[in-house]
């Protein structure tokens, strides 16, 4: 089978987020549904022979691969991309380093502040899609959303994002979306969100 693109491996136990992400959830969604968008990707990537493209490329500029593939890789290689990014940015216990709070008090006033901007943007957004905390072209922090698996790629360097597809957190929280974006301020791997800047 062609494998391009592999399913990475988590550095943690599915269960390493309780009680805030069941570990039940973690493994459906990191075995199911972020494996389907990989395996959609490599027949994708194998079908139009695309295997000399970056992703991340392709992600910023879809014109790069035929017309008739475009929505395939927007959604598997999106949905890949943006799986990839948040399974790193989970990990309980940490705090958020000096130079990340100097950015959030900069730009959102406190932290507290940027969290309910953040949770407010995440509930809002309709249907599926993410959230997302970037440092946009003018070098400020900025809380944007993206649809479906689209990627924010192009508005900036993402920091954090949240997954809020029904199926990051229907086992657990059912309808109360509210209730799994409160729980995901307790597992941001804020060592990460730093990784993330400095890159
Ligand atoms: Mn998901």
């Amino acid at each position: 089978m062609f494998e391009l693109y592999k399913l990475p491996k988590l550095t943690y136990e599915y269960d390493a987020l309780e009680p805030f992400f069941d570990a039940r959830t973690m493994e459906i969604h990191h075995t199911k549904h972020h494996a389907t968008y990989v395996n959609n990707l490599n027949s994708a990537f194998s079908e139009y022979s695309l295997s000399g493209l970056k992703l991340e490329d392709v992600l910023k500029d879809l014109t790069l691969v035929p017309s008739q593939v475009r929505n395939v890789i927007r959604n598997n290689g999106g949905g890949h991309w943006n799986h990839s990014f948040f399974w790193k940015i989970l990990k309980l216990n940490t705090k958020p380093t000096a130079n990340i709070l100097q950015l959030i008090e900069r730009d959102f006033v406190s932290l507290e502040n940027f969290q309910n901007q953040f949770a407010l943007e995440a509930k809002k957004l309709f249907g599926s899609g993410w959230a997302w905390l970037i440092i946009n072209h003018q070098n400020k922090l900025q809380i944007v959303t993206t649809a479906n698996q689209d990627t924010p790629l192009t508005m900036g360097t993402p920091l954090i994002g949240l997954d809020v597809w029904e199926h990051a957190y229907y086992l657990q929280y059912q309808n109360c979306r509210v209730d799994y974006i409160e729980a995901f301020f307790s597992v941001i791997n804020w060592e990460q969100v730093e990784n993330n800047l400095l890159k």
